[in-house]
């Protein structure tokens, strides 16, 4: 394996940095075994595009079906571990003077891997909630129903996620977008940068006069616009970043 090499401005701009913000995608939890969410999807779901299950119209026309592809997500997320892209996050929350961890991901492993505050732009699949009146709800244990019922009105039970169309969590976009506007350093880990508003974000600090970093072995759309880029798997980039900033052994 090639050692990452970390550019001195970079070390320089992370080193003295007052406010470090960092928004994760999907990718940063693909060295956990979970799938990318707009790479190919395998076996019995290898016909679906996410983006086609992953609306309310999609529950609404087939809510067995979308339902299922949920619970099968979940059993990857019940199976994976945090790789060491996200303990390297651990470490930057621990090293840094202030420091804000903004997820897209659904999958709950920035927690598990023991960052404590996490700002959940999209939800989390593990949570359930009504689909008519919207309170967080778990499905009774002896539900045989596809998918579960509310135990309060007899609806549906949805995943608590955002889907495409929906508004995301009003109070988490705002405390989102208020460590945007502070970061002096911004990374942009593992996404792809095409669904909005998560996707301004990295734009939004880059105009506030944030040193933007990408995180990401693939050209986005904030490539051409980031202070610096870093190709490679999070897994490997973030731990070595964090050894030549803060000369902290490797999670
Ligand atoms: C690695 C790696 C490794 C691989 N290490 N990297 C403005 C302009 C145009 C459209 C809109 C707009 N504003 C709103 C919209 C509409 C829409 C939108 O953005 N559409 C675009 C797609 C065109 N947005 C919305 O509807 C949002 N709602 C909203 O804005 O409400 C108001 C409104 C509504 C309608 C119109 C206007 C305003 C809601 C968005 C909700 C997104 N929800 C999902 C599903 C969550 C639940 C679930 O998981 O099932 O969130 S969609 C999906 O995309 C998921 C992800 O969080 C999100 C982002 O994906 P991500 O994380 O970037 O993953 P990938 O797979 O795309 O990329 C992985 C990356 O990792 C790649 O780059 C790889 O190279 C990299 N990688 N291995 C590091 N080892």
């Amino acid at each position: 394996m090639t050692p990452i090499s970390i550019p001195e401005p970079v070390i320089e701009a992370v080193r003295n940095a007052q406010h470090i913000v960092v928004l994760t995608g999907a990718g940063i939890s693909a060295e956990s075994g979970i799938p990318t969410f707009r790479e190919a999807q395998t076996g019995l779901w290898a016909q679906y595009r996410p983006e086609e299950l992953a609306t309310p119209e999609a529950f609404q026309r087939h809510p067995e079906r979308v339902w299922k592809w949920y619970e099968w997500r979940r059993s990857l997320v019940r199976q994976a571990a945090p790789n060491p892209g996200h303990l390297a996050l651990v470490q930057m929350e621990r090293l840094a003077p202030r420091f804000t961890l903004i997820t897209q991901n659904v999958d709950g492993l920035h927690q598990a891997a023991g960052n404590r505050h996490v700002l959940e732009l999209h939800g989390n699949i593990m949570r359930s909630r009504c689909w008519r009146e919207g309170r967080i709800v778990a499905p009774a244990p002896d539900d045989t129903h596809i998918p579960p019922r509310c135990p309060h009105c007899g609806a549906f039970l949805r995943p608590d996620v955002v889907w495409f169309g929906e508004t995301l969590p009003p109070d988490v976009l705002a405390a989102a977008e208020q460590a945007t506007n502070e970061a002096d350093v911004f990374f942009s880990v593992g996404t792809s940068t095409v669904v909005y508003p998560a996707a301004a974000l990295p734009f939004e600090a880059r105009s506030h006069g944030a040193f933007v970093i990408e995180v990401n072995p693939a050209t986005t759309p904030l490539t051409p616009h980031a202070s610096a880029v870093l190709r490679g798997p999070a897994g490997q980039v973030l731990p070595a970043l964090v050894q030549a900033v803060w000369n902290e052994a490797r999670a």
